[in-house]
C-alpha cells in the first residue's frame, strides 16, 4: 500500500521530533545544534501542540522559561552541558556567575525574535480548558517580564534594537554586512576561537571567516558588560531589526488576547504594540522599495536589502495603503521553484542574494511560515495556497532540513531539522 505524501511527511516530521527530544526540551538539530534555542522551542512547540504532542508542547517551554533572567531576558540559548561540540561554548559566553541568570541553568546573554506569547496561543489552543487555564495563568508573569523587557531595555528612539547578527535569529543575512563592516576590529580584540560549524555543514553554506571574526569581536564587547550594557549607545553593533520589532509588537497583541481571555488588563501590551508598529511604520517604511527595511542605528542609515523579513510586518495592524503596497511585493519576492512557489529569504534579484549561503536566499521554513501567517491574517487566499503547497513538496522531496536552495530545491545545512518539522506538521491536512 502507497502512503499517501502527506501522511509521509507527517511520520518523519514526528520522528525528527522525537530523535531530537533531550528530556526537557528538543534540540534543534543532531550534531549541528545540540543545545535548546529561544525561538526555535516556540516553533516546535506550535508543532508538537498541532500533533497532539501537548505534554513535549508544554515542557519545552515551561524548560525555556525557566532559564529566563531576573531582568526579563529570555535567553537565545540554553546550554546541555552533557553536549560539548559546539562553538560558542559555555566558558565563552562567560555567563556563570551573573546574578540575573537562575541557578540551575547555563545560558548565553542574547535574545532572539519574540515569538513565544505565538507559541503560547498556540500551544493553549490544543489543551483541555482546566489545563489550558493553568498553562496560560503561569506564561502570562513570564510573557509580561519577558516583553518588559524588551521594551525597558533595548528600545530606543521608539525601535527595539538588537545588538548582534545572532539576536535577529537571521544571523548570517546581508542585512548585517554594512554594520559588520564597520565593527573596528583594530581597536575591538577578536577573543581565540575555533569554530565547529563548518565541521559538520560545508564551508561555503556558512558564514565567512571575516564575519565569524566579527561576531566574535561583538560578544566579547557584551560578555565584558555582562550583556546589560548600561549605555547601549557604546555598544559596535545596533541595528533596529524588522523582524524583531514585527515579532515583539505581535507578541503583545497575543499578550493582551491572552491577557483579556483571562480577565486580566490588556492595556499595557496593547499601548507596546501600537506605539512600536507607529515606529515602525515611521522609521522602517521604504516607500521606494515598498518593504520594510531595518535601520543601522550606529551608522544612522536605512539598510536597503531586500529581506523576506521585511515582508512580515504584513501580520501587524498597518495603514490600509501600507498593507496594500506591501502585498503587491510580497507577491513580487516569491518565486517559482521547481517543486512550486517558494519565499527566498532574500529576494533573488537582490544584489545580495545567494541561493546556497545560510541567511543569504535560501529558503527557511520558519520565515515561510510566519508569512502564511499573516498571508491567513489578510485573507490572501490563493497566494497562501501555492506558499503553503511549494514549502511542503520541497520539504517532502527534500527531506526537513534546516534551509533550501530556492532555485534548486537542494536540501542544504543541517539535516532533521526541528523547526522544519514542527512547522511542516502545523500545514498538513
Ligand atoms: C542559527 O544560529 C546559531 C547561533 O545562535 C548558530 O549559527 O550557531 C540560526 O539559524 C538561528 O536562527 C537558530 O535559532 C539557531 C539554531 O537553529 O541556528
Amino acid at each position: 500500500m502507497t502512503v499517501p505524501a502527506s501522511e509521509s511527511l507527517r511520520r518523519t516530521a514526528e520522528a525528527v521530533l522525537d530523535d531530537n527530544w533531550i528530556g526537557a526540551s528538543t534540540k534543534p538539530s543532531a550534531r549541528l545544534y545540540p543545545h535548546q534555542w529561544s525561538w526555535d522551542s516556540a516553533f516546535i512547540a506550535i508543532g508538537n501542540a498541532a500533533s497532539g504532542r501537548t505534554d513535549r508542547a508544554v515542557q519545552e517551554l515551561d524548560t525555556l522559561f525557566r532559564a529566563q533572567w531576573s531582568n526579563g531576558m529570555v535567553p537565545h540559548m540554553v546550554f546541555d552541558l552533557t553536549a560539548t561540540d559546539y562553538h560558542p561554548s559555555p566558558e565563552v559566553w562567560g555567563t556563570a556567575g551573573i546574578d540575573a541568570m537562575p541557578a540551575g541553568v547555563v545560558t548565553s546573554g542574547m535574545i532572539q525574535p519574540a515569538v513565544h506569547a505565538l507559541a503560547v496561543r498556540r500551544v493553549a489552543d490544543a489543551l483541555t480548558r482546566n489545563e489550558r487555564r493553568h498553562f496560560l495563568e503561569r506564561m502570562v508573569p513570564r510573557l509580561a517580564a519577558w516583553h518588559g523587557f524588551l521594551h525597558r531595555h533595548r528600545r530606543v528612539d521608539g525601535l527595539i534594537e538588537i545588538h548582534h547578527p545572532w539576536e535577529s535569529g537571521m544571523d548570517n543575512s546581508p542585512l548585517w554586512d554594512a554594520a559588520l563592516d564597520a565593527v573596528d576590529l583594530a581597536t575591538l580584540p577578536v577573543p581565540e576561537y575555533r569554530r565547529v560549524d563548518t565541521d559538520h555543514a560545508p564551508s561555503d553554506e556558512r558564514p565567512t571567516a571575516d564575519h565569524y571574526d566579527r561576531y566574535m569581536a561583538i560578544l566579547e564587547q557584551l560578555r565584558l558588560a555582562d550583556y546589560q550594557a548600561e549605555d547601549p549607545r557604546m555598544l559596535p553593533f545596533r541595528v533596529a531589526d524588522v523582524l524583531t520589532n514585527t515579532a515583539a509588537a505581535a507578541a503583545d497583541l497575543h499578550l493582551g488576547a491572552i491577557q483579556t481571555e483571562l480577565g486580566a488588563d490588556p492595556s499595557s501590551a496593547h499601548q507596546r504594540a501600537t506605539a512600536l508598529t507607529e515606529a515602525m511604520c515611521e522609521q522602517m517604511w521604504n516607500d521606494d522599495l515598498g518593504l520594510f527595511v531595518d535601520v543601522d542605528r550606529c551608522a544612522g542609515q536605512p539598510i536597503p536589502v531586500r529581506a523576506a523579513a521585511g515582508l512580515l510586518p504584513l501580520e501587524l495592524p498597518l495603514p490600509q495603503g501600507i498593507a496594500d503596497r506591501l502585498l503587491q511585493t510580497t507577491q513580487d519576492h516569491v518565486i517559482d521553484g521547481p517543486h512550486g512557489a517558494v519565499l527566498p529569504s532574500v529576494a533573488a534579484d537582490d544584489p545580495s542574494f545567494e541561493a546556497r549561503r545560510y541567511w543569504r536566499g535560501p529558503v527557511w521554513a520558519n520565515i515561510t511560515w510566519l508569512l502564511l501567517e499573516a498571508l491567513r491574517m489578510r485573507g490572501a487566499v490563493e497566494l497562501r495556497t501555492e506558499l503553503r503547497s511549494g514549502l511542503l513538496s520541497m520539504v517532502n522531496q527534500a527531506g526537513c532540513h534546516e534551509y533550501y536552495d530556492p532555485l534548486s530545491g537542494d536540501a542544504l545545512g543541517a539535516d532533521q531539522f526541528s523547526w522544519t518539522a514542527a512547522l511542516c506538521l502545523t500545514l498538513l491536512d
